[in-house]
């Protein structure tokens, strides 16, 4: 698409603009109006835009993976079928989606019962592969330049066991993507003796191979029964960890990396000092820096109870949590599952969503709306987001690349559809896009940005890998800006490098290739 073509959602949300100039005035960033008679925030657009893509009758995990796999500055959606055929729906650009024959057939695999999705570019090629995780063998689809797909999956790849989650992220920082893949055990009592019950910490070796790290890892729970995983720098010191969310109250698995050495690799557990370890159904892991103070917050899901881990470490360093979801009001009851934490109204406080699968009349999703006190809001009816229909899968993507971001939902033995975001008054907003280079790995997996606006409010952004439950979200950071029409943003590479942009304009997606000290920026809409 040329730099002067304006794609519709850019031309539908300009008309929008001009017709809501003359409606009742609201401060830019105040919460979402409540009750009757307001327009809902997000609007069921699946079959507008061409997705039709159903999930297994019994077996209601979903996997959704958002990449731009053929690199036209669009971002695409990888879904599995688990009994039903993979889709890979390709943005057009023009507000819909479709797929490709020949790709179509390539990644459909029936059968393959895989419920998690991990997007990365893993050979550093350029091109967004991706692995599944899948209830029997996992699979690696290689990305052939953005018009076909392959299997190749190495051996240490296929977990034969149950596996629910997998992040990649270039723990020992030689610029090649690393790999977790965790284990869900199907027999209870756990079998200590089968090593497929355990997870695997696949580290890139010198030989351009890996290492299973696992099994000299120090870990509480080896046998944990993980059904969410994220990697990244928990402890903001620049090396990406891994915080694992495990079910049946087995207590979740916080591993810091601590640099060279250990044989291998050093990583501590360091799950039961930091009180990361909450025991709980986890099912779902979102993390920011929700309440600005400089560290980490984890929110992961449960049932009948959901958990809000606020950091009170203050900056960079050992994390150091205490439970706050009463009084953040985010606690929720019934089945929790994906759970993302993303500025749905671009104030510039982050916003919460969390999926809800039962039980039975109570199934509705949850949208929980930031207010400046740090407290949130639970939505109504108005979210757009309360469909009676149980929901497991849980990805954010700004589908339509208008700042609005918007959500991709498994609804458990149904389908997925695509939530457009229709706030009519929103904030102002700036997104990121990052492109690594040597000695970084290609996605840039492991940068965190920083976005800091005049009234000094920072925002933490990150790539991270493996968050929600089974999710890969738009590899695009996104920050809200609320009033704020220009913002400062620092983007400290993996590399311990920092490149500083004063004055960044807000309305666009600003993307930055590592190293260029003149970072290119385009409008976002080209390869
Ligand atoms: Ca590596
Ligand atoms: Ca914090
Ligand atoms: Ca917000
Ligand atoms: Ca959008």
């Amino acid at each position: 698409m040329s730099r002067k073509a304006l794609p519709i959602p850019v031309l539908l949300a300009f008309v929008q603009g001009l017709m809501l100039a003359a409606a009742p005035a609201t401060a830019p960033g105040s919460n979402y109006p409540q009750g009757a008679g307001t327009a809902p925030m997000f609007v069921d657009v699946t079959i507008a835009v061409g997705i039709e893509s159903p999930l297994s009758q019994d077996k209601p995990a979903g996997g959704i993976g958002v990449g731009d796999f053929n690199r036209d500055g669009w971002p695409d959606l990888f879904l599995t079928g688990y009994f039903e055929p993979n889709k890979l729906y390709l943005n057009d650009g023009q507000g819909g989606f479709a797929e490709d024959p020949l790709i179509a057939g390539q990644v459909a695999m029936p059968g393959s019962r895989c419920t998690g999705v991990a997007v990365a570019d893993h050979d550093n090629d350029g091109w967004s592969d991706i692995f599944l995780v899948c209830n029997g063998d996992n699979h690696l689809l290689r990305n052939l330049d953005g018009a076909a797909f392959e299997l190749a999956t190495p051996a240490l790849f296929n977990h034969p066991e149950r596996s629910e989650a997998a992040a990649w992220a270039d723990f020992n920082s030689d610029g090649i993507l690393d790999l977790v893949v965790a284990a869900h055990p199907r027999a209870f009592p756990y079998d200590d003796t089968d090593p497929d019950n355990y997870d695997r910490v696949l580290i890139s070796t010198s030989g351009g191979g890996y290492i299973d790290l696992a099994p000299s890892l120090s870990i509480d729970t080896p046998l944990a029964a993980t059904l969410a995983l994220t990697a990244g720098d928990i402890d903001l010191d620049g090396r990406m960890d891994m915080y694992f969310g495990n079910d049946r109250h087995d207590g979740n698995t916080l591993l810091l990396n601590r640099g060279p050495g250990c044989g291998g690799w050093c990583f501590e557990d360091v799950s039961a000092a930091s009180g990361a370890r909450r025991p709980a159904y986890s099912m779902g892991i979102a993390a920011s820096d929700h309440d600005r103070d400089g560290d980490i917050d984890l929110y992961y899901s449960s049932m009948d109870e959901q958990i809000l881990l606020v950091n009170n470490a203050g900056g960079p360093g050992d994390p150091d949590y205490a439970e706050g979801q009463v009084e953040a009001g985010v606690n929720a009851p019934g089945i929790g599952w994906g759970t993302i934490f993303l500025d749905a109204d671009n104030d510039g406080l982050e916003d919460l969503f969390l999926a809800i699968s039962g039980p039975s009349g109570a199934n509705s999703d949850r949208l929980y709306i930031q207010r400046p006190d740090g407290t949130f809001a639970a939505q109504g009816p108005d979210s757009g987001l309360n469909v009676l229909l149980p929901t497991e899968a849980a990805a954010r993507v700004d589908y339509d690349r208008d700042g609005r971001m918007d959500l991709v939902l498994g609804h458990s033995n149904n389908e997925y559809r695509l939530y457009r975001n229709v706030h009519p008054e929103p904030g102002h907003w700036l997104g990121v896009e990052l492109v690594g280079f040597a000695p970084i790995n290609r996605d840039a997996i492991g940068t965190r940005v920083e976005v800091v606006t005049g009234d000094g409010l920072r925002r933490i952004g990150e790539r991270r890998s493996g968050e929600s439950r089974g999710a890969t979200h738009d590899p695009a950071l996104h920050f809200g800006l609320g009033s704020h029409t220009f913002a400062d943003v620092f983007i400290h590479w993996p590399d311990g490098t920092t490149t500083t942009l004063a004055d960044r304009e807000s309305g666009r997606y600003h993307r930055v290739i590592y190293p260029s000290t003149v970072p290119l920026f385009t409008d976002g809409f080209e390869p």
